[in-house]
């Protein structure tokens, strides 16, 4: 006997699948969504990263001509920093300029330190962009050098402060950073947000031979990367791919966007993306609130694009222009 499609079996099945109340189907849905969440999410905690013992070939190697120039002393090591498990809990970083403790300043003039006993490796150009954030300096200048001076690098901190009530352009700071840190012939341009700050002995402050996305891992973002080719917060370029790339749009006012053009930037002239692994690249943001959102920021993405990054670095315009070296950062106050 043939066996024909029964319509009254289908019938009932359909009448049953529907008497299953609405909640359960919600409830499988929503775990899904958390499984896939949990798989893509997986992912991005363990980025790509270059591994801890391929770092020493894989980092930038270069000091200001001058210090180049008289190699007196021996070598500064690093093997030992970037093997460090030393670190930070996100609860014991400073939450205001009281719990540094007694900061002592030696060894520091204008912002910058230079290793006493050893010939440094490496001469890194930190440039802060900053404005009304007083309660965050007090806390960031100090961390950093007592973080940096262990490193036995060359650093010298430039902070960027934009003194006009111009919407913020943080592209434009960096860039006006930049040239002065390009005349000072600093190799590696180190660009930092002020609001963050670093937890691993390890994380060190060098640029690698490409571009290198050091705050992968922050915990205002549960220690996640949200995505792959972010590069806001802390960015170390070398200086002639800065250059090569065009710096910064300085067309992005209030906040966002001015990183992922950078990361277009990066990627559309064929350099890559680097990171060190997961556990080194921690970091605190303070908190803040942060300015106004730029509403045409997607827009700008795609024009600049369009019109080959023509903007940037060879285009800055600005009002005036002052600098005074304090004995914690060079400063830097634009009026744009
Ligand atoms: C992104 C912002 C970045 C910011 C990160 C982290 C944009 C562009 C949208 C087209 N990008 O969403 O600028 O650094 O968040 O906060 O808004």
């Amino acid at each position: 006997m043939p066996r024909y499609f029964d319509c009254k079996k289908l019938n009932k099945k359909l009448h049953l699948l529907f008497q299953v109340p609405i909640s359960k189907y919600a409830v499988t849905l929503l775990s899904i969504i958390a499984i896939h969440r949990l798989f893509t999410s997986c992912n991005v905690y363990n980025y790509p990263s270059v591994p801890r013992e391929q770092l020493t070939d894989a980092i930038y190697t270069a000091t200001v001509p001058q210090l180049a120039e008289k190699r007196t002393k021996p070598d500064c090591p690093y093997d030992h920093i970037l093997q460090s498990k030393e670190k930070l809990q996100t609860w014991e970083v400073p939450k205001s300029s009281k719990d540094i403790g007694n900061f002592s300043a030696w060894g520091i003039k204008d912002g910058s330190y230079t290793p006493e006993h050893c010939q440094p490796l490496f001469s890194v150009a930190i440039l802060v962009t900053y404005r009304n954030r007083q309660r965050h300096l007090d806390i960031f200048l100090p961390y950093m050098h007592n973080f940096l001076r262990k490193q036995n690098i060359h650093y010298k901190i430039f902070l960027v402060e934009q003194l006009d009530n111009k919407p913020w352009n943080k592209g434009m700071l960096y860039n006006i950073g930049a040239q002065r840190a390009l005349a000072e012939r600093f190799p590696c341009l180190l660009l930092h947000d002020v609001d963050l700050l670093p937890l691993a002995a390890s994380n060190l402050y060098v640029c690698m031979d490409q571009p290198r996305h050091l705050s992968a891992s922050i915990d205002k973002f549960r220690f996640v990367l949200i995505y792959d080719y972010l590069v806001g917060g802390v960015l170390a370029m070398r200086a002639d791919h800065y250059v090569r790339v065009n710096g910064f749009s300085n067309n992005f006012y209030n906040w966002g966007g001015e990183d992922d053009e950078m990361a277009d930037r990066i990627l559309s002239n064929n350099l890559k993306i680097l990171r060190f692994p997961r556990e080194m690249s921690e970091y605190s943001m303070m908190t803040h609130t942060h300015e106004p959102v730029n509403r045409a920021r997607e827009t700008i993405i795609k024009e600049n694009k369009i019109q080959g990054h023509k903007d940037g670095l060879s285009s800055v315009r600005y009002e005036s222009l002052q600098v005074k070296a304090q004995r914690l950062c060079t400063w830097i106050g634009v009026k744009l």
